[in-house]
């Protein structure tokens, strides 16, 4: 058998099942907010051209609307400054072959729930690959934190007068990443792959700075990462082919093997 009827035959038989790791798209989405001073991105709306009537009386069908970083997204490298300059890091140019890519799973949850700021350090990294194994060149790797249960209310973006409040990378983990460990992106639940208050850092949005100016990716607002193991799932994350595009929303699915260990 080849590798493929392999997993014809292991898909068929629910011995590899696909995992939604994607919100539902509706205008209740949560976007996250800039200061004032900055132009603001376009929540997700759905217009009806038709829906079995006299605008249409046997098809229904909807126009919509969104920023490219709307919901569970794809961050592309043109995103930021550091990033803009890379023929292949927009998302009609991003080579499809980085799009299919395994997972390392790092579980926060218990230290997000002491602490809605808590940045995932090297050293839980280095503590999570003395169990897994080093994290492989080419695989995404992954926060999970619990996020994803705030979804649609208040606390997901968790604004105070000081900004966002959400967990994310401490400053010096992307440059790792990227330089140290060659991954193809990083991936987070909160709106975006920064903390909260990485704003405010002294080197600020330090993901999306290095990772990007690596020509690396980022997945945001993710959801049911509990449903990964730590190791072993593929990631299927192709953004819309936007022509020079900064990002897409994104329908992120994982290949997950039943019996692996959670
Ligand atoms: C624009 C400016 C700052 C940030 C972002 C977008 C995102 O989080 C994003 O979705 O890429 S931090
Ligand atoms: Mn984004």
């Amino acid at each position: 058998m080849t590798i493929l009827q392999q997993l014809a035959n292991a898909l068929a038989q629910r011995t590899v099942e696909v995992v939604d790791l994607t919100h539902t798209l509706e205008s209740r989405i949560p976007v996250i907010g800039l200061p004032p001073q900055y132009r603001q991105t376009a929540p997700f709306a759905l217009d009806e051209i038709s829906n079995f009537d006299e605008r249409g009386p046997s098809w229904y069908w909807n126009n919509f609307s969104c920023g490219e970083h709307t919901g569970t997204h794809f961050d592309a490298p043109v995103h930021w400054i550091t990033g803009k300059d890379y023929p292949d890091g927009a998302t009609d140019t991003i080579s499809v072959q980085k799009m299919i890519a395994p997972a390392c799973v790092i579980d926060t949850t218990d230290r997000v729930k002491e602490n809605e700021d808590y940045l995932l350090t090297i050293a839980d990294i280095e503590e999570w690959e003395e169990k897994h194994g080093r994290i492989p060149a080419g695989s995404w790797v992954l926060m999970r934190t619990g996020w994803s249960s705030r979804q649609y209310t208040d606390a997901f973006l968790n604004v105070r007068e000081d900004g966002g409040h959400s967990p994310g990378p401490a400053m010096d983990v992307p440059t790792f990443l990227a330089k140290e460990r060659d991954v193809v992106g990083f991936g987070t639940e909160p709106v975006g792959t920064d903390a909260g208050q990485a704003y405010a850092f002294a080197k600020p949005f330090p993901c999306h700075q290095n990772m990007h100016g690596s020509n690396k990716f980022g997945l945001s607002s993710l959801t049911n990462l509990d449903l990964l193991p730590p190791t072993g799932s593929i990631l299927i994350t192709p953004p819309l082919k936007i022509k020079r595009g900064s990002g897409s929303p994104c329908r992120v699915l994982a290949l997950v093997e039943r019996g692996l260990q959670l």
